[in-house]
């Protein structure tokens, strides 16, 4: 049986907590070889839960494990804990699987892409954020963004009435919504949101013209009649998606939306396993599904659900927000190259504080990601830099309605 394994076995993986502008969790595993592999384990808010399921409950089964053997350690990790799924311990999986895929790449002298298939495309498309308080400052934020070569944006405005909304920030490009340690409380009004949000996209239609790819998030806001009704009134404007229109526990909710539009949908963002997607990818009840690697147990598992994926004429839209670390970033442009139902990658860009302390080798050109051509992953962490930026709490907010009852955020 031995001789069926690699020489090489797992010396030492360590979490490594960083704060550079933003909280990050990436693991690091080192073979006895003197390979290095990382992974991001960062979950924006409860960042210590996934660096705690590391340090005391996976490092010590990984010491001595071939790296080689990716798929033996995800079912490992993933059926031996018996207590399966949830984002702390798929987060917690998928910081080890980036870093054997990034390990192997290393060892086969080729850039990751290319264990999984090789190129699809020549570059990933991405899509930027623009936000803005009022219609107008949006605008100014999309026209920026196709001046820097986008071809793809995302347009959230402040909602008249409202103090403050979802995806609307001070800073234009760094949006951050885990803004306080103890979390800040926000106010919703389904009726003021959906009054205004389709005069956002008639405005940017009437100034950018029909070719520009326009997305818009919901965050979960509504419930599926709600949604249907959004989804209708934003036809006129055709978007290349409506993301997360309802909170997705309820898979079976969006046959409702379905019946009543055909505006696209986007949803898996919170997503940490294939089984969370199953109805809505098995009975094409969406369009784009959102989750990443660090979210669902890494590249193995993602691989999984954008293959059932693809057998549903449903494409990819990955989670690419600031509070996925550049090592999850790098590894989803890896996938992104190489699937045949790549859709689009969401890239909201990091500080340069963030990108000094992960040099990595992808690029942004002309409204396309490309990813590294080195070896592994093409990214790392840099240990001594990432120490001088010590752990800071921080929260998501949460949502109220205006009668004070809790509200999905
Ligand atoms: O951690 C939460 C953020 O990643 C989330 O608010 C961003 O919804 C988001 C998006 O689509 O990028
Ligand atoms: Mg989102």
């Amino acid at each position: 049986m031995s001789r069926t394994r690699s020489a090489d076995r797992i010396a030492d993986a360590r979490v490594i907590v960083t704060c550079p502008g933003r909280n990050f969790v990436t693991l690091k595993v080192i073979t006895e070889q003197g390979v290095t592999g990382v992974g991001d384990a960062t979950l924006n808010g409860r960042e210590l839960a996934v660096a705690a399921y590391l340090t005391e409950h996976v490092i010590p089964v990984l010491i001595g494990r071939d790296p080689a053997r990716i798929e033996d350690t995800w079912q490992y990790l993933y059926r031996g804990a018996y207590w399966r799924r949830g984002p702390v311990t798929m987060s917690a999986i998928a910081a080890v699987d980036t870093a054997l895929w990034d390990i192997k790449g290393k060892v086969a002298g080729l850039p990751v892409y290319q264990l999984l298939g090789g190129r699809s495309r020549e570059g990933v498309t991405v899509y930027g954020h623009a936000n803005g308080e009022t219609i107008d400052e949006a605008m100014a934020a999309v026209a920026h963004y196709l001046e820097l070569g986008y071809k793809a944006v995302r347009v959230q405005t402040g909602v008249p009435g409202l103090p403050s909304t979802y995806g609307v920030s001070k800073d234009q490009m760094f949006y951050e919504p885990a803004d306080a340690a103890i979390p800040t409380e926000n106010v919703w009004s389904t009726q003021r949101y959906l009054e205004h949000t389709p005069k956002v996209f008639a405005r940017a239609r009437e100034e950018f013209g029909p070719y520009v790819k326009l997305l818009h998030d919901v965050h979960h806001r509504l419930t599926p009649i709600e949604a249907a009704r959004l989804g209708k009134a934003l036809e006129p404007y055709g978007l290349t998606w409506l993301e997360d229109p309802v909170p997705a526990e309820l898979q079976e909710g969006f046959r409702l939306i379905r019946q009543h539009t055909t505006t696209p949908i986007a949803v898996g963002e919170v997503f940490n396993s294939i089984y969370d997607a199953r109805t809505l990818i098995t009975e094409q009840l969406i369009d784009y599904i959102r989750t990443t690697v660090v979210r669902a147990g890494g590249i193995t598992h993602l691989r999984r659900i954008f293959d059932l994926a693809a057998l549903h004429h449903v494409r990819s839209g990955s989670h690419g927000a600031t509070d996925l670390s550049p090592v999850c970033l790098a590894a989803a442009l890896h996938v992104d190259i190489a699937i045949p139902n790549f859709g689009l990658q969401e890239y909201m860009r990091h500080t340069e504080e963030t990108d000094a302390v992960f040099p990595h080798g992808y690029w942004f050109e002309d409204g396309y990601l490309f990813p590294s051509e080195e070896p592994g992953l093409g990214v790392d962490i840099d240990e001594e830099l990432a120490a001088q930026y010590p752990y800071k709490p921080a929260s998501l907010p949460v949502n109220r309605l205006e009668d004070g009852t809790m509200h999905d955020w």
